[in-house]
């Protein structure tokens, strides 16, 4: 019978993706059954409040057993990683944190006997030589970013200790994250996030890929439903683990810039592109995940219209307010 996940930490839970899924976690399982931990940032209140909170570094072995034995952890949601963008500009600090802050939590995984760890992959593992449109689950991993090298060798990092070492390791390739809680920092696909909070406070932006670069993308309900959905799945199931490609929605920066001016007509977007263009443009268009929605029952609910509407009532509310924090 599979063991029960009953005691969760979560890593990087004060970046993007692990605020709002720890307090999705914290919903779910109950608020002391999950431990947040962050390495420096302060967490919002909402999270130091709700439950508990450590300070690890996961590139260091003995801060990450510190916590797991001090709160019996048998499940981990292993968020932190350097994305694309900062790992261009300081790829030893990428390697760092993604390779050895992976192989740390599989190998606390491996030593506790724990039940279940999450990794998230991303796009990034794809490069040029990948097909650009609807990108097959088994294709040719080539990246040429440090954060896609990392990506690919963590997937292939954790399909080993599955293997090998028996540990329940599972993971999904992430498309860009759209969000209103808490800013990404320092993706390729920040101006998909960036682009919502400027037009509703200055009715401009200055996007820094080109107008027809297409990317895909996933709101964030979708990519806490993925999360905790692959993580709830019959572990017989699965035929794949570590790799899944998923995705909500593939659209152009124009194509975003368009939807926006549907709610405010105004807005204007112009095009600067920087040395994020060409991670861009190494990664695909669309995905399959045909994979995900076959093993584990994948299907998004937002697309670029639900998205769209659901962002602009939360941060007009906001910037009404005087309370859009940005
Ligand atoms: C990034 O842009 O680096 C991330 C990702 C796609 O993994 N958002």
């Amino acid at each position: 019978m599979a063991k029960e996940m009953k005691k969760i930490m979560v890593t990087g839970s004060v970046g993007q993706i692990g605020s709002e899924l720890t307090m999705a976690l914290r919903e779910k399982y109950g608020n002391d059954n999950v431990l947040a931990t962050g390495h420096r940032t302060q967490p919002k209140p909402e999270l130091r409040d709700s439950g508990p909170f450590e300070f690890i570094n996961v590139a260091k072995r003995e801060t990450i057993d510190e916590v797991v034995k001090k709160y019996d952890i048998d499940t981990i949601y292993h968020l932190s990683a350097i994305l694309s963008a900062v790992g261009e500009k300081n790829p030893y600090l990428a390697w760092d944190v993604n390779m050895n802050g992976t192989y740390n939590i599989l190998e606390a995984a491996r030593e506790f006997d724990m039940t279940r760890i999450f990794v998230p992959s991303s796009i990034a593992v794809f490069g040029p030589e990948t097909p650009l449109d609807n990108t097959p689950q088994e294709t040719i991993l080539k990246p040429k970013t440090m954060y896609g090298v990392t990506k690919v060798a963590g997937e292939l990092l954790c399909d080993y200790y599955v293997k090998r070492f028996d540990v329940d390791v599972r993971g999904c390739r992430y498309p860009g994250i759209i969000s209103y809680e808490t800013l990404p920092g320092g993706g390729t696909t920040d101006y998909a996030v960036a682009i919502y909070f400027e037009a509703v406070k200055n009715k401009k932006y200055t996007c820094f890929v080109k107008e027809e670069t297409m990317l895909p993308m996933m709101y964030m309900p979708d990519c806490i439903k993925a999360a905790i959905d692959l993580m709830e799945a019959d572990f017989s199931q699965l035929k794949h683990h570590s790799d899944f490609n998923v995705t909500g929605m593939s659209f152009s920066a124009g194509e975003l810039a368009a939807e926006i001016q549907k709610h405010i007509p105004e807005f204007v977007c112009e095009y600067e592109p920087d040395f994020r263009q060409d991670i861009a443009d190494s990664w695909p268009n669309s995905l399959d995940d045909s994979a995900a929605r076959e093993e584990w029952g994948w299907s998004p609910s937002f697309d670029l219209a639900a998205m769209s509407e659901d962002m602009l009532k939360v941060l007009s509310q906001r910037h009404a307010d005087g309370t859009l924090d940005y």
